[in-house]
This record gives structure tokens, C-alpha cells and sequence, in this order.
């Protein structure tokens, strides 16, 4: 697959073609229990928390870490074959576990077998203005997206909610979904505990003091590891070994800024006062707060 894709209603979730043909595969997928599902919106941080994970799992930046591409040792559940890389769900048969799993899903499409085996999420999210910009030069290095148009075309059909947008407009952002927000698991008190990471079980006990040097060694280096600046120089984690149809960071960079607040340097005036509107009537049932600035 090569070209710009449909967008396919799936339960009514707005997805690209290829994520609605393989769909009846994905519903069916079989998580173990100790599988951790890594689930955000699109462009919420989901490349830095899985290295951050994975470098957890892995107990440190193992050879592992350093040679395989970041979406390889992390499969996208809902992503099909293309180019040379096979689909998510092929791609976990052969891992062994604990397997980290990327989605996009929103809770409702997540396959029931994650909840079923009990699986730990984690579910990042990232306030939506600075979603929406990054999203926006996302589709422009992404040939199987719709095409994003100029700035002001993205934000409408984001705003909007008219379908060209993959995962569509704001009331999507899963966790903050306005109609789902009252029975979702994910807003709730799911949403804090599953941010603890469930390190717990894995990690020694840190009151041994030889094993606190060794623990805040390890963190510090998966810190350095895990900075923009790092994952932005490093090809295991830039999408720039990503097959080309998929993301082109020839194009331009997929690490592109990673700052709290560049939405400043692309909404009018008249849009912010919009989005405003528009967040403040569809988000007005969560109580959750997103910093827009630092
Ligand atoms: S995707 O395509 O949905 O999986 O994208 P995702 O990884 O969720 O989001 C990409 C944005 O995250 C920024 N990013 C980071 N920011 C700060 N520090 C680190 N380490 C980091 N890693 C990724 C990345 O730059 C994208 O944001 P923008 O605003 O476009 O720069």
C-alpha cells in the first residue's frame, strides 16, 4: 500500500482502509496476561513511552534496544502489513514475552482479550493543541493519511469531526471523550493507576542500598536515552528506518520539536478562541487539566 487511504468507519471510529480490512484480525487478537498495551491518541508521546518501557523491560539500553527500530520491538496492534513490515498482529505472534503493544485504539475498539487476561495500560495523554500541530505534520510525512491540505484546512477537519481526520476531531481523544466519559475505564481510576507503570512486581526492592545506586544508574541512562535530543539523533527511535510508505522523515522529521506549547506558533487568534469553545463544550464532563504551556 502506497497511496493516501480511504478513511473506513469502524464502529464509529474513523480509521484509514488498511486498519478497517485487518480489523476482524485485530478484535480477535490474543493477549497473554503479562502483555503491557501502551494506548494513546495519535501524537500524544507514545514513541517516547515506549522507550521508555522498553528500556525498562529490558532492564537498561540493551543491545536490543540499540539495533532494533523502535516499532519493531513494539508492534502497532491495528497497523497492517506495508512495505516490508508485517502487520502488528503478525509481527506479536513471534515475540517472546512480556510483548509492549502500541494502539491507537479508543477503549471501545480494544480488543477484548486485553481486559479479559487483566493486561496492564498505560495511556498517555497530551493536551490537545499541541496534538492537533503535530498531527497536522504528521500527515504531511505520512503518504497513507489523508492529505492534511494547508494548516487551516487540518485545524477545520479536525474541529469538525468530519471524517478526513483519521481518529477524527476532539471528541475522539479517547481518554476525554465526552460521551464515552462516564463508563470509560480509561478516565477513570484505571487512568491513574495504570500511569504507575506497574514497575512494582519488576523492580527489586529499593531499600537495599546497593541495589538504589544500581536502580538510579539505570534510570539516569534511561533518561539520557529517552531525551528528545537523543531519540531525535537515534535511528532506532526517528522513524527514519520505518519503510518509506508508511512515514517518510525525508520529507521532514517525525522528532520534530517534542515541546509543550508550539501550538502558538500555528493558531490564529480567531482559532484558539474556537478551539477554546470547542474543547471547553466537549471536554465539560472530565475534570482532567492539561498544561497548553510551560
Ligand atoms: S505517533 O505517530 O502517534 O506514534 O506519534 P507519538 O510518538 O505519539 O508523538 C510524536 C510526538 O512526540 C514527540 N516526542 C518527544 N517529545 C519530547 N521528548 C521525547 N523524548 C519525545 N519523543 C517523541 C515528537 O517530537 C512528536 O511531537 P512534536 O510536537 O510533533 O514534536
Amino acid at each position: 500500500v502506497t497511496s493516501r487511504q480511504r478513511i473506513c468507519d469502524v464502529k464509529g471510529v474513523p480509521l484509514i482502509s488498511s486498519m478497517h480490512e485487518i480489523f476482524g484480525r485485530v478484535e480477535k487478537f490474543q493477549a497473554k496476561a503479562d502483555d503491557i498495551l501502551i494506548a494513546t491518541y495519535p501524537k500524544a508521546g507514545t514513541t517516547w513511552m515506549i522507550e521508555i518501557m522498553d528500556s525498562i523491560r529490558q532492564g537498561g539500553i540493551t543491545k536490543e534496544i540499540t539495533t532494533i527500530p523502535s516499532h519493531e520491538r513494539t508492534p502497532f496492534l491495528e497497523l497492517s502489513s506495508m512495505g516490508t513490515l508485517p502487520a502488528g498482529v503478525d509481527l506479536l505472534k513471534d515475540m517472546p514475552s512480556p510483548r509492549l503493544v502500541k494502539t491507537h485504539l479508543p477503549f471501545q475498539l480494544v480488543p477484548q482479550s486485553f481486559w479479559d487476561k487483566g493486561c496492564k495500560v498505560i495511556y498517555v495523554a497530551r493536551n490537545a493543541k499541541d496534538i492537533l500541530v503535530s498531527y497536522f505534520f504528521f500527515h504531511k510525512i505520512t503518504p497513507i493519511l489523508p492529505h492534511a491540505g494547508t494548516w487551516d484546512d487540518f485545524f477545520e477537519s479536525f474541529l469538525s469531526g468530519n471524517g478526513e481526520c483519521v481518529h477524527s476531531d476532539l471528541s475522539s481523544l479517547s481518554v476525554l471523550d465526552d460521551q464515552h466519559h462516564r463508563q470509560d475505564p480509561w478516565s477513570h481510576s484505571a487512568l491513574l493507576l495504570l500511569l504507575l507503570l506497574h514497575i512494582d512486581g519488576s523492580f527489586p526492592h529499593p531499600r537495599a542500598p546497593r541495589l538504589k545506586v544500581l536502580i538510579s544508574v539505570l534510570l539516569m541512562e534511561i533518561v539520557k536515552h529517552t531525551s528528545f535530543n537523543m531519540m531525535k539523533d537515534n535511528p532506532m527511535t526517528n522513524f527514519s528506518r520505518m519503510p518509506t510508505c508508511i512515514v517518510d522523515v525525508r520529507i521532514s522529521p517525525f522528532m520534530r520539536k517534542g515541546q509543550v506549547g508550539d501550538w502558538k506558533n500555528h493558531f490564529t487568534v480567531a482559532q484558539n478562541q474556537r478551539f477554546e469553545e470547542e474543547y471547553r463544550r466537549r471536554m465539560a464532563k472530565t475534570s482532567l487539566r492539561f498544561r497548553t504551556e510551560l
